[in-house]
C-alpha cells in the first residue's frame, strides 16, 4: 500500500514535467522498479522482470552513466592473448531493450523513506521496488604507487583488472625473458577470487612454452611466486588443496597473508603488509596487481550500506534487511559469497521472484543458496571449475555426469573461452540463462518442459539432461533415393540408387519414379505402392542451386545482420538452395563457429555412460555403412 502511495504521488509531477520540460530529461519520473547500475546484475534482473509479463513499457527503469558495457570475465582472456577486450565490449544502450527506460546517468544518493533516489544531474526517480547493484570500484588509490606504475608505458607493472590496462598484459608477459615475476591477490574481497591466478597459470604457460620458465631448476630464466593477502590458495578447502599442489608441483613460490601495500624504488620493488610483521620487500621484473576493491562511496555513505559498505540484504531472500521494497545482488550486495557473473546467474531469479511476490503483497519465498563457480584456467587447454554455495560447500553441475570437478578439464576450458562469452551476450544479459539451471525463455522454464514431439531442444540443466532420450540413429534407409515395396510374401523389398549413381539432385527423376518406368505396374499394384516422397525432400529436389547474384548478396547480407538467426539451414530452405551452399557463399563468423563448437562440447560435457555408450555405437554403425 504504501509502495502504491509512492507510485501515485509521483505520477502527476512526472506528467507535468513531461508537458513542460525543454530538455530530454523528464523531471522526477516514476517507475514500478527502478534499478541502480547496468552492469551484469543490473542488466540481467531487468530483463528478468521484463520478461516476466507483469511490465508495461517504461515501467522499468535502468540508471547507468556507463557508455559500455564490458565481458568482464573475458578480461582473463585478453590478459593470456586469447581474445581482444574490444572484442568483448557492447554499447550499454544496446543492450538495454526498448522497453525498459533507459537513464544514463550516475546515481548519487538515496532516499528510501521517499522511494526516492537522486541522480547526478539532480534528477529524482520515484520507484515502488529498487534493485541496487553497482558492482565494485577498482581502488587503484589503495596501493601506493600502483596508479603510476600502471600510467607508465615502460614500466613492470600490468593488471586484467581494468579495460585500460588488460591490454598489456599479454605485451608484458611476452616481453619477459628473464627474473622474478610476482602476482598478488589483496586481502580483502575481490570480483572473481581466481582470477590473479588464473593469469599467473596462463603466464607460466607462455614461459614454460618459450623454455624460459623451468620448475625446480634453479637455472630457470624466470621464477614465478604468488603472493596473496589471503591465508590459502582459494576460499574453499577441497579447490584449494588442488591448487596449492599444482603450485608445489609448478615450482612456484607462495607468500600467505602478504597484502601489497606500495610499489616503491622506481617501479621495481613491492612492499606487502603482513599481519604481526614488519614489511616484506621483494624486487621484480614483472608484477601482475590486483588490485583492492570496494563499493562505490555513494553505497557506503548510505543508509542502505551495513558496516563493511555493503547493501545489507537478508542472505536468503535478497531483500534489504530495513526497507523491504529494496533489494540487492552482485558484487556490491552483502551477500557472503565469491563475487562472480556465475553468482548473479543464480542471484538474479530469485530476486525477480521474491520482487514479484512483494509487488503482490506476498512475502519473498525464493531462496538463493550462496551459489557461485569460477572457472580457474590452469593452464591453456584445462579449466578447474569450482563450484559452491555458502559455507563453502561444492555445489558442482557435472560430477554426477562423470567428470571430477577437483581436476583440470578440457571441456571446461571451451565452456569459459567459448561458451559463456557467448551466453553471456546472447542469452544472460537478455534474461534467458540461469547458469547451471540452463536456458530459460518467456516465462516457461525450458529445463523443466518436455520437448515438443518431433522437437529436440538444447538442454544445459542437469536435470533436462537426464530426461533427455538418446536419439535414435538416422535411418540411412530414409532418403529420397529410397523406394520400399511390401511384398506379398510379407517381406519389404527396399530398392536404392547404387551409390554411384547420381543423386536425385543431379537427376531429373527420383528412384520411385524411375522404378515405376522400368517395370509399369497395374493399378492394384500401384495403390500398393508406397507414399510419396514427403513434401520437402520434393522442394531439395527441385532446387535448382542456382542463385542470382542479387540473392547471393541478399544471403550475405541477411548472414552478416544475425548469424545466430540466419542460420544456414533457413536460409536453405528460404532460398530453395543447400545449406552448404549458403555455407559457402555466406560463412558464419568464428564466433559463431566457435560458439557452436562450445556449445556442442558442454553438451557433451554433461553426457552420462549411457549417452557415452550410444554414441559411440551409433559412431561404429555409421563407420560400418
Ligand atoms: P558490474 O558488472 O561491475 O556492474 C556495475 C554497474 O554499476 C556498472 O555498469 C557501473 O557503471 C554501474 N554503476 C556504478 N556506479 C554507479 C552509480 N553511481 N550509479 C549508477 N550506476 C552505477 N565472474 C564469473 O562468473 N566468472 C569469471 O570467470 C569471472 N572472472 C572475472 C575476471 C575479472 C578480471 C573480473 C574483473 C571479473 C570477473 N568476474 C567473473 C566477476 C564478474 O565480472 C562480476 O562479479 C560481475 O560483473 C558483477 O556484476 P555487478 O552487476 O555486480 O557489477
Ligand atoms: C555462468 O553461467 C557464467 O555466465 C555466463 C559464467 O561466466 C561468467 C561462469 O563463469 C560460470 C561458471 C557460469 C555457471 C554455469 C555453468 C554451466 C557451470
Amino acid at each position: 500500500m504504501m509502495l502504491l502511495g509512492a507510485r501515485q504521488m509521483a505520477r502527476p509531477r512526472a506528467g507535468l514535467a513531461h508537458l513542460f520540460s525543454t530538455s530530454a530529461r523528464a523531471a522526477d519520473a516514476a517507475h514500478k522498479v527502478v534499478v541502480v547500475g547496468g552492469g551484469t546484475a543490473g542488466l540481467t534482473v531487468s530483463s528478468e522482470l521484463l520478461r516476466s509479463g507483469k511490465f508495461a513499457a517504461n515501467d522499468i527503469a535502468v540508471v547507468d552513466p556507463s557508455q559500455w558495457h564490458d565481458y568482464q570475465p573475458g578480461w582473463t582472456l585478453v590478459g593470456g592473448g586469447l581474445t581482444d577486450r574490444e572484442r568483448l565490449r557492447r554499447s550499454e544502450a544496446s543492450l538495454i531493450d526498448p522497453k525498459i527506460k533507459f537513464y544514463q546517468e550516475r546515481v548519487t544518493s538515496f532516499a528510501p523513506e521517499q522511494n526516492q533516489i537522486a541522480t547526478a544531474s539532480g534528477e529524482k526517480l520515484t520507484y515502488d521496488q529498487l534493485v541496487v547493484a553497482p558492482g565494485f570500484e577498482i581502488r587503484l588509490d589503495a596501493i601506493k604507487g600502483l596508479q603510476e606504475a600502471l600510467a607508465d608505458p615502460a614500466s613492470k607493472v600490468s593488471s586484467i583488472y581494468t579495460y585500460d590496462t588488460v591490454e598489456k598484459v599479454y605485451g608484458k608477459i611476452k616481453a619477459l625473458r628473464e627474473g622474478r615475476a610476482i602476482f598478488t591477490q589483496p586481502a580483502t574481497p575481490i570480483k572473481c577470487a581466481g582470477a590473479p591466478q588464473k593469469i599467473m597459470w596462463l603466464a607460466l604457460d607462455t614461459w614454460k612454452r618459450a623454455g624460459l620458465y623451468k620448475a625446480h631448476d634453479p637455472s630457470s630464466p624466470i621464477q614465478i611466486d604468488f603472493v596473496t593477502g589471503m591465508p590459502t590458495m582459494f576460499s574453499v578447502p577441497k579447490y584449494s588443496e588442488v591448487l596449492n599442489k599444482l603450485r608445489e608441483e609448478r615450482g612456484a613460490g607462495g607468500y600467505f597473508k602478504h597484502d601489497l601495500a606500495a610499489i616503491e624504488d622506481n617501479g621495481t620493488t613491492a612492499v606487502f603488509n603482513v599481519p604481526d610483521q614488519e614489511p616484506v620487500r621483494l624486487p621484480f621484473d614483472f608484477l601482475h596487481v590486483t588490485p583492492k576493491m570496494s563499493t562505490p562511496k555513494f553505497i557506503q555513505e548510505s543508509v542502505l550500506a551495513n558496516a563493511a559498505g555493503f547493501v545489507d540484504v537478508d542472505q536468503a531472500t535478497l531483500q534489504q534487511v530495513k526497507y523491504k521494497n529494496v533489494w540487492s545482488i552482485g558484487d556490491a550486495s552483502s551477500l557472503p559469497t565469491s563475487k562472480t557473473a556465475a553468482a548473479i546467474t543464480g542471484q538474479a531469479p530469485v530476486l525477480v521472484h521474491n520482487l514479484l511476490q512483494a509487488i503482490d503483497g506476498k512475502a519473498p519465498d525464493a531462496q538463493y543458496d550462496g551459489y557461485t563457480s569460477c572457472p580457474l584456467l590452469t593452464e591453456y587447454g584445462k579449466v578447474l571449475l569450482a563450484e559452491f554455495q555458502y559455507g563453502g560447500t561444492p555445489k558442482e553441475t557435472f560430477t554426477k555426469f562423470g567428470l571430477d570437478q577437483s581436476k583440470p578439464q578440457r571441456a571446461f576450458y571451451y565452456l569459459k573461452k567459448d561458451f559463456f562469452p557467448w551466453v553471456y551476450y546472447n542469452s544472460m544479459v537478455k534474461g534467458t540463462w540461469q547458469g547451471p539451471k540452463g536456458f530459460k525463455f518467456g516465462t516457461r522454464s525450458l529445463t523443466t518442459q518436455a520437448p515438443a514431439p518431433g522437437r529436440r531442444t538444447l538442454h544445459t540443466s542437469a536435470r533436462a539432461l537426464r530426461n533427455t532420450p538418446a536419439r535414435r540413429p538416422r535411418d540411412p534407409l530414409d532418403t529420397p533415393e529410397v523406394a520400399r515395396f511390401p511384398l506379398r510374401t510379407g517381406e519389404t523389398l527396399v530398392a536404392r540408387t547404387p551409390p554411384t549413381a547420381p543423386t536425385s539432385r543431379e537427376t531429373l527423376l527420383g528412384a520411385d519414379e524411375l522404378f515405376a518406368r522400368a517395370a509399369p505396374v497395374s493399378d492394384a499394384e500401384l495403390a500398393a505402392l508406397p507414399p510419396k516422397l514427403r513434401k520437402h525432400h520434393r522442394q531439395a529436389r527441385d532446387a535448382s542451386n542456382l542463385l542470382s547474384a542479387e540473392q547471393i548478396a541478399e544471403v550475405q547480407q541477411l548472414r552478416a545482420q544475425d548469424p545466430f538467426v540466419n542460420t544456414a539451414g533457413s536460409l536453405a530452405k528460404r532460398f530453395g538452395c543447400s545449406p552448404t551452399f549458403i555455407s559457402m557463399v555466406a560463412p558464419a563468423p568464428k564466433e559463431v563457429r566457435t560458439a557452436r563448437r562450445a556449445e556442442t562440447q558442454l553438451r557433451r560435457a554433461t553426457w552420462g555412460m549411457n549417452k557415452r555408450i550410444a554414441h559411440e555405437q551409433r559412431r561404429e554403425r555409421r563407420a560400418l555403412w
